[in-house]
């Protein structure tokens, strides 16, 4: 096979949907994830926005990776269903520092169940505590979120968006276990470095905030 045949295998395509309550740092992840920054200023999330980025998974996979960056204020509201609709990864986010958002997860999850309770494939659903570089004012002991990950059979993720840790990985982790492909030590070890090349700037600056997301946004998800 030449090289541009190889270039040319199909792309995956996955809706990874991220939830959890306001000021958890979901959007912050995404940016961290798909294009490399922290802000630390907190810009509130109004409905929903999207973030993309392509990774390479063992065996030349060219994955592309649609975060769905769901703002905290939406639970209760009419449009979340069709937010997780769809979902083939699930990340539920809280912050370590912040008792009532991981208490509040329960309420997440069971929206997630809902909108899923009648569909053959489940998504897979990983629990993210985020914020790990304040772990010196961590108040969710992490033997809590093991118990929640064990009862829920979820995967279970430690990340901070502000230093980046671990973030790559969470969701090259994500992608890998949703395709059924098992990553290696030296594939994981690659992961922790920042990995600059790559990254698709699908959300330019300044953000878009949509309450509704635009018609042709919401027909590219499959
Ligand atoms: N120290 C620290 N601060 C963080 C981290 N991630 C996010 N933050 C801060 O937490 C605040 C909230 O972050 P956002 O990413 O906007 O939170 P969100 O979950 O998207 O909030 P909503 O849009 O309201 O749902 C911001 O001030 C961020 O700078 C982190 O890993 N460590
Ligand atoms: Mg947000």
């Amino acid at each position: 096979m030449s090289d541009s045949e190889e270039e040319e295998s199909p792309d995956h395509q996955l809706k990874l949907v991220v939830l959890g309550d306001g000021t958890t740092g979901k959007t912050s992840l995404a940016t961290r994830f798909a294009q490399e920054r922290f802000g630390k200023q907190y810009k509130q999330t109004i409905g929903l926005d999207f973030f993309l980025r392509r990774i390479l998974l063992p065996g030349n996979l060219n994955v592309t990776l649609q975060v769905w960056d769901v703002g905290g204020q939406t639970i209760g509201g009419k449009m979340l269903d069709k937010y997780i609709y769809g979902a083939q990864g699930i990340l539920l986010v809280y912050d370590i520092t912040n008792g009532q958002s991981f208490e509040n997860l329960e309420d997440w999850y069971n929206v997630v169940k809902k909108v899923n309770e009648e569909s053959e494939r489940q998504p897979l659903v990983a629990l993210v505590g985020n914020k790990i570089d304040l772990e010196h004012i961590r108040t969710v002991k992490a033997d809590k979120h093991q118990r929640f990950c064990l009862e829920n059979n979820l995967s279970s993720h430690f990340v901070s968006a502000k230093t980046g840790d671990s973030v790559f990985l969470c969701f090259q982790r994500i992608a890998a276990d949703i395709l059924g492909i098992k990553l290696n030590k030296a594939e994981l070890e690659q992961s922790q470095r920042v990995v600059k090349a790559d990254i698709v700037n699908y959300s330019q600056e300044p953000v878009p905030r949509t309450v509704n997301p635009p018609r042709s946004s919401m027909c590219a998800v499959q």
